[in-house]
């Protein structure tokens, strides 16, 4: 896996709104975004009676490490007035890393590659869209096979929105 990639996901309020304002952020802290996938609207995973999730994936590049960015995310989530209740439960902003190149972080806050990633299409989706070919440095599988191999059938649509 090459690239620095999160996912941005947003259930509440005005949706491509939050999104957009999320990196918007990240480019004030100094967080250069290099690549971004499609838009997708997506159904919720995890937790089935809430509203579908925009979800985007943004390649970044960064001096960071993975705590601090983290750090830096957890601050922009905060900012956006994201109040963390229930898992998987609605959220107006979440950023998630979902890898830091090939690195393995495995901290009592933070897990990268994020354990999410074979078991979601809304996230395998647009990687397939962004890297294809990228091999997922646990699974050692690229996203079109991990994507094949995944039983979420969840539904993960398309759109026309534009960050
Ligand atoms: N995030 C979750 C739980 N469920 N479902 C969709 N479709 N998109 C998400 O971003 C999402 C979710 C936990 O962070
Ligand atoms: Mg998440
Ligand atoms: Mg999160």
């Amino acid at each position: 896996m090459n690239g620095i990639y999160l996912l941005l996901g947003s259930n509440m309020g005005n949706r491509l709104e939050y999104l957009k304002e999320a990196e918007k952020l990240l480019i004030t802290e100094g967080i250069q975004v290099i690549d971004e996938s499609s838009i997708y609207e997506t159904e919720p995973w995890g937790k089935q009676n809430q509203d579908w999730f925009l979800n985007v994936i943004l390649q970044i590049e960064t001096s960071k490490g993975p705590s601090e960015l983290l750090g830096t995310i957890l601050d922009i989530e905060k900012s956006l007035g994201r109040i963390r209740k229930e898992k998987f439960g609605e959220r107006c902003i979440d950023i998630d890393i979902l890898y830091y190149h090939d690195q393995m972080v495995n901290l009592e806050n933070l897990s990268i590659p994020h354990p999410g990633i074979p078991e979601r299409r809304f996230t395998l989706v647009p990687l397939v869209e962004m890297c294809p070919l990228e091999i997922h440095p646990a699974k050692s599988k690229n996203h079109l096979e991990l994507l094949a191999d995944c039983t979420d059938e969840l539904d993960c649509k398309l759109t026309d929105y534009k960050l």
